[in-house]
């Protein structure tokens, strides 16, 4: 190891929290275990993580080897990066007309069957250019770091067309390339019914099996598929032949499942193993015992609930208490969810759905990258994991989400690189 160099060394780092820990999402308490380190250092070699420890420790290990930069984190707190595993991320203009809608009493699912909602965004993306489309959605990303983030997933789902949806997975990959956040990406063509085909949506359902998911993976754009299963949108068997497809194409699956009501979306995604089913405010306790017996991840976004003003929450809780692995998002979108801060998202989970700090941290870090495939790579500060790290202006993690509307990233370190500095971006 002597001649390795090390590319950044981060020394003083009064709390350390690695969420480190087994190979597996956590469940049940585990999600409360966050490898507490005090005083601890952590060294930076290839954009990964070479050594973590107390200083004491990494001191001994690396001596000798050559430290190119050096930070003190000034004894501040220190997490993984957040992972943000639901993203509706590239799209054009936004939907602020509709919130007057909305306290008229409009629900989110009647301004979509009036043509607006997602068809409205459906037009506004089809009709911007990829450049226009790389520059709204780079703005987006830069707040995502901006306030911690560091990995997220991105959904197409506004183009409705085999060119439009893979319009919108090409710009998500040059987003990819050119943007210090690493997006995965997931083909959500399933996402609205267009309106020519509102007569006969089989047909829909058709094209997206047989042209779209095809073209999707030839290029491919998308590791996931993802299909929006609702009362309105996709039956729970359009879901499973649209799925079946992505599957035989080597796609892995998700699942926007049991938003509004009870729908059979938990069973469905436990039938077909996906790996994550999102939403599942009105999931049944049958469909959640299904999907803990198959691993399936559930991934709460109380920022959804929180804006759609129903008052209807997710059962994180009974989520917790059935074993399932619970992971948080900001389902970011122009129309339920406008938001880029998975801070706020932490502040709801604690507030809404009743999570302890620790389990909110977990949620947003291991759980969410297994929810998008990446757990081995990301989401805990252990030896050989991508060095996506956080220095927060923040005494201690309960801090995060009691102090809220706010954000409290200080530094953000992505692949090894110093991207925010003191709350903002660095030039590079
Ligand atoms: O644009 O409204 N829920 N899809 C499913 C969305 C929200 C995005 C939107
Ligand atoms: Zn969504």
């Amino acid at each position: 190891m002597v001649d390795k160099k090390i590319d950044l060394l981060i020394t003083n780092i009064g709390t350390c929290i690695t969420v480190s820990g087994p190979d597996r999402p956590r469940v049940n308490e585990e999600m409360q275990e966050l490898g507490e380190i005090h005083g601890a250092a952590i060294a930076i070699s290839d954009g990964k993580i070479l050594c973590i420890g107390t200083v004491h420790e990494v001191m001994k290990e690396i001596q000798g080897m050559t430290v190119i930069h050096r930070i003190n984190a000034g004894g501040k707190l220190v997490t993984p990066g957040l992972v943000d595993p639901h993203t509706h991320l590239v799209h054009a203009g936004s939907r602020e007309h509709e919130l007057a809608m909305k306290l008229e009493g409009i629900p989110y699912m009647e301004i979509l069957a009036r043509g607006g909602g997602i068809l409205r965004t459906v037009r506004d993306t089809l009709e911007a250019s990829e450049a226009e489309l790389v520059q709204q959605g780079f703005q987006s990303l830069n707040q995502m770091l901006l306030h911690g983030t560091t990995t997220v997933e991105a959904k197409s789902g506004y183009g409705l067309t085999v060119e439009g949806e893979l319009k919108q997975l090409r710009v998500a990959k040059e987003l990819d390339s050119i943007h210090p956040i690493d997006l995965v990406h997931t083909f959500l063509g399933a996402h609205a019914i267009p309106l020519e085909y509102r007569d006969n949506p089989d047909r829909y359902v058709e094209i997206v099996i047989n042209e779209m998911i095809p073209a999707v993976a030839e290029e491919q754009l998308a590791e996931f598929c993802d299909v929006f299963c609702e009362h309105g949108v996709f039956t729970v068997d359009q879901s499973r032949r649209i799925l079946q497809q992505a599957a035989k194409y080597g796609m892995k699956l998700k699942l926007h499942a049991d938003e509004l009501e009870p729908f059979g979306g938990a069973e469905l995604a436990a039938e077909l193993g996906c790996v994550s089913a999102d939403h599942l405010v009105a999931a049944s306790d049958a469909g959640l015992i299904e999907m803990k017996n198959k691993g399936v991840i559930a991934v709460l976004l109380p920022a959804t609930s929180f804006n759609l003003c129903t008052g209807k929450y997710a059962r994180a809780r009974r989520m917790i208490e059935l074993g399932l692995p619970v992971a948080l998002s900001t389902d970011y979108n122009p129309g339920s969810s406008p938001t880029e801060s998975m801070q706020m998202v932490m502040t709801l989970a604690c507030l809404q759905l009743r999570m302890l700090p620790a389990e909110v941290i977990v949620a947003s870090t291991i759980n969410a990258a297994y929810a998008i495939g990446r757990g081995r790579e990301i989401g805990s500060l252990e030896t050989g994991k991508k060095a996506d790290i956080l220095i927060w202006n923040a005494p201690n993690i309960q801090y995060i989400p009691y102090h809220f509307g706010i954000n409290h990233v200080h530094t953000v370190i992505k692949n090894g690189k110093i991207v925010v500095e003191n709350g903002s971006l660095r030039q590079c």
